[in-house]
């Protein structure tokens, strides 16, 4: 049997509604470009390939426009005047990688002519029209004009050059780097292919744990094969720059960034780089933190160092991805805090090509963590968001979780920095302070395995990156919708309860494994499972106990005014609403509050009744997934039924561990029985 999961959400399957075929039928007659660059040829390509499987039909290709309905495809210095004119307004309000679909007249024919400024817009175009088709969207009358609201959207791969790949859950690394660059596997160029589907526009290659290694020449000739292959989809290759690489390969006795021979050594690095790539996007940065080497071994500073390698990168348009995930065993009061505290002083000294990549929240990619309090409080620095799409404390592969919604929730939250309305999403678009550069970045999923993500919903996770890094406004639900439909099955009685599932499954995680603010309590290194009991790690900030913090008079990390007022991190609009327990979202209470067992929950609940409860209703979402996917059996290939059906099982029986895990260990503290409705550990 076909691995139907292989292709993603581009399935292409037969439109089974007869009008719709009949209607992109009919205006889908001949494909014409004008112009003859890869991407141009790839995007005509796609448009032939596809239309062979979704409407059953071969759709002659030419260079010229027929006397019928032609789909044009042409950038708008290739426009004759007769179609410039059409289209003058519309391309206007496009950016350089945006895209105009419009029906327009030529010929008394209606005509589709999908236009841009550069030919990457008629690649992105052809796949948001394919989306039309493969969501059984009308095609008449269209007059869509779409542009990225951010200019780098990137993955980046935890990739280690043994292939393994770091809180990688989906076989090993894409990148053979045995073979490479003489051998070119195909998933290259269908990773190019998916990636450009939705809009995304750079891949770092390698782990930011870095190994030095990947800047010599022998991996930079690799490197270049993938670039040369990524270059025709619009994707540009970054690499993860090891700050001690000039003691490592260059043979020099220190990385200090103020030490000339150092910047020397980086500005050669970056020439003999660009002459492998010439458009190579630049470096991602983990520097002083969790081991990694930085400007701090050196007694400088974050600034001396993104700026050090900015310089160098600088002549030939690069750009310095500075990652802010900093935490030390020195400063453990409150690891929560510790980032904010070592980037605000900077605000405003980087150079221009350096952006400052953020996690979602202050601790690391917890089913739910309130937004970074980084966000809005380094106005002068372009912020770029980090997203982990790669399932490390949500279950790994095995566990279905949508992520998209917790994007989203991160990306409208309200940081107040300029008073209400300064979304996150305003941040990162560099709409709120006026930034140039932007970003989103998100640790892949993706690995070796057959389907690429391991579990088939973990797709929806890449597919929805891509989406909401195009557009931070969209909504995750939509998100959903359109996956499934090009994913699966168009029928309503499949989209409609799958889509709801989906939506669900992230309150499902929170739930189960973490409800009401609590976090970090998974069990050690893996982050696998339940562990809050773990205390014996040697760092404080290492250990569940440390953010659970359960004792007998209640549970839960006082970050207010009275514990360790990370509140006062946020703008004094959310900082008060955090600070108070009665106006805290209940959602983020144990974040923010050490809570009494006793305490009552808006619902008139006891703090331990609504946290069993939680921990319950978790097990019974689950459930419900379950009876929701039993029910879909007919609109879905055996295949995919039966490994999401497993998958499904599993995470049942693991929300039950969850459950009873947590809640027997916490009881030794409260000294209460469960609440009826929570069902009894066996
Ligand atoms: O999420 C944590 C992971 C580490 C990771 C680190 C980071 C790459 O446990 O595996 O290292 O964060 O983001 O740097």
């Amino acid at each position: 049997i076909a691995q139907t999961d292989y292709k993603l959400w581009l399935q292409y399957n037969k439109v089974a509604n007869s009008e719709k075929i009949t209607e992109y039928q009919a205006i889908n007659k001949n494909i014409v470009t004008i112009g003859n660059s890869e991407t141009i040829q790839i995007a005509a390509k796609e448009l032939q390939n596809a239309f062979k499987s979704l409407i059953n039909k071969t759709v002659p290709l030419s260079n010229k426009t027929a006397e019928s309905a032609n789909i044009i495809l042409a950038n708008e210095s290739n426009l004759s005047p007769e179609l410039l004119n059409q289209t003058k307004t519309e391309l206007q309000k496009i950016n350089n990688e945006g895209f105009v679909i419009k029906t327009i007249q030529l010929k008394n024919k209606p005509q589709i002519l999908i236009t841009s400024k550069k030919d990457i817009g008629l690649l992105y175009g052809i796949f948001h029209y394919l989306r039309l088709l493969q969501t059984n969207q009308s095609i008449s009358n269209l007059n869509i004009i779409d542009s990225p609201n951010t200019n780098v959207r990137i993955l980046n791969h935890w990739d280690n050059l043994n292939e393994s790949v770091e809180r990688g859950y989906a076989g090993s690394s894409i990148w053979n780097w045995q073979k490479l660059p003489d051998f070119i596997d195909q998933r290259y160029i269908d990773y190019a292919r998916a990636n450009a589907s939705i809009g995304i526009n750079g891949t770092v290659l390698n782990n930011v744990n870095a190994n030095a290694l990947i800047l010599t020449p022998q991996y930079l000739e690799k490197v270049k094969a993938l670039a040369n292959t990524f270059r025709p989809y619009g994707i540009k290759v970054y690499l993860t720059a090891r700050f001690s690489a000039p003691i490592e390969i260059g043979k020099l006795n220190t990385a200090d960034p103020l030490s000339s021979e150092v910047q020397q050594w980086w500005k050669d690095k970056a020439k003999e780089i660009y002459k492998y790539i010439p458009d190579f996007g630049g470096f991602l940065v983990k520097a002083n933190s969790e081991g990694q080497p930085g400007p701090q071994n050196y007694g400088r500073n974050h600034v001396d160092g993104a700026n050090m390698l900015a310089d160098a990168i600088a002549p030939f348009g690069g750009i310095v991805m500075w990652r802010a995930f900093v935490y030390s065993e020195h400063d453990a009061d409150d690891r929560a805090k510790q980032a904010y505290s070592e980037f605000v002083p900077y605000d405003g000294k980087f150079r221009d090509n350096v952006i400052v990549q953020v996690k979602n929240g202050a601790i690391d990619f917890q089913p739910r963590e309130p937004f970074h309090p980084l966000f809005g409080a380094m106005p002068k620095t372009p912020l770029m968001m980090e997203f982990q799409i790669t399932q490390e404390y949500l279950g790994f592969s095995t566990h279905l979780v949508f992520l998209p919604k917790l994007f989203q929730e991160t990306l409208e939250a309200d940081t107040f920095s300029k008073g209400k309305g300064s979304s996150i999403a305003k941040i990162i678009d560099g709409s709120l302070d006026n930034h140039q550069l932007t970003g989103i970045a998100g640790v892949a999923n993706i690995g070796s395995d057959l389907n690429w993500c391991g579990h088939p919903f973990a797709q929806a996770n890449w597919y929805g990156f891509g989406r909401l890094a195009w557009n931070p406004n969209l909504d995750s639900k939509t998100i959903a919708e359109e996956w499934l439909r090009m994913t699966f099955s168009n029928d309503e009685k499949f989209v409609l309860p799958v889509q709801e599932m989906m939506i669900e499954s992230r309150e499902a995680v929170v739930n189960y494994m973490t409800p009401l603010g609590l976090h970090h309590i998974m069990d050690t290194g893996h982050h696998y499972g339940p562990g809050p009991w773990v205390s014996n790690l040697s760092r404080p900030e290492w250990n569940p106990v440390y953010y659970h913090k359960a004792d007998k008079n209640g549970i839960g990390f006082d970050r207010s005014s009275t514990g360790s007022n990370a509140t006062a991190q946020y703008a004094p609009e959310v900082a008060k609403e955090f600070n108070d327990i009665a106006k805290c979202p209940e959602k983020d209470l144990l974040w923010f509050h050490h809570v009494s067992w006793d305490y009552k929950l808006k619902n008139g609940a006891t703090l331990w009744n609504g946290l069993a409860l939680k921990y319950q209703e978790g097990v019974n979402q689950v459930a419900s997934m379950q009876s929701t996917w039993n029910k879909i059996k007919p609109y879905v290939d055996e295949q995919r039924f039966n490994e999401v059906e497993m998958l499904l099982n599993i995470q049942q029986k693991e929300a039950k561990w969850w459950r009873d895990a947590c809640l027997l260990y916490f009881q030794q503290f409260s000294g209460k029985d469960l609440p009826s409705g929570v069902e009894k550990p066996t």
